[in-house]
């Protein structure tokens, strides 16, 4: 019994120490554009950093028993009875229910503050974007620009989205900022990103504008390219397009 610990124990750091090169040398992560997305980005490292030892420890357990312990000559019928450990049961409980509130704690509400923070601060640019079958319309108050065809964003400043929609709920959702909010008829719902590099679709597929809400027969293609540009440039379309 105590070789099969070993084995396990072993086994168990194998697995865990190649499951953590994967997660650190692997970048699985789409591309990040907004400093909300990097809050997202670090709980999707953290929680997957912390998973690696738990999935490793199943792994370990399931494929050494099913190995070591299989059936060998035996002829059909059930094997013998096996009674579980009450001390194992228990210290499994234990250390993932601390895992759990662990998480619930960090990054879950930490992540949440830390994205509250970000909707009680001042915006520096307003947009209403307002979703409707099967198209998205970005209207720029302050400037008095309404843009159909695409959304164009100052780099390092912070926008608030008011978004709605006329008939169904859509979803906005803007993968490189990676923050999603419902767009639902006759209710405005913000959300608030701050773009931190510059970039546009012909760059990368993560900027666009994508409804994130099955919404019918059209919803594939509601979306729209989004643009992140130098506050010089962005002046510039704003100009372009009539604004002020
Ligand atoms: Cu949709």
């Amino acid at each position: 019994m105590k070789k099969d610990l070993v084995a396990v124990a072993i086994l168990w750091a194998v697995l865990t120490l190649v499951a953590e090169a994967m997660v650190l040398g692997w970048h699985v992560l789409p591309i990040n554009a907004s400093e909300e997305g990097q809050v997202v980005d670090d709980a999707y490292t953290l929680l997957t950093i912390m998973a690696a030892p738990v999935f490793g420890f199943v792994i370990a357990t399931l494929a050494y028993s099913v190995f070591r312990f299989r059936r060998r000559g035996v002829p059909d019928g059930d094997g013998p009875p096996m009674m579980g450990s009450k001390r194992v049961v228990l210290a499994w409980v234990a250390v993932t229910s601390a895992l759990t509130v662990l998480v619930i704690i960090h990054p879950g509400i930490t992540g949440m503050l830390e994205l509250g923070q970000h909707a009680q601060a001042a915006s520096d640019l307003v947009v209403q974007t307002e979703g409707s079958r099967w198209a998205w319309k970005s209207a720029y108050i302050q400037h008095g620009v309404t843009s159909y065809g695409e959304i164009v964003l100052p780099v390092d400043r912070r926008v608030r989205f008011e978004v709605t929609s006329t008939d169904v709920v859509h979803s906005f959702w803007v993968p490189a900022f990676r923050m999603k909010v419902d767009a639902v008829p006759g209710l405005t719902t913000t959300v608030y990103i701050t773009p931190n590099r510059t970039g546009s679709l012909a760059d990368d597929n993560g900027f666009r504008l994508q409804c994130a809400e099955l919404c019918g027969f059209g919803h594939y293609v509601m979306g729209v390219p989004v643009r992140v540009v130098e506050q010089g440039e962005f002046e510039a379309w704003i100009a372009q397009q009539g604004g002020r």
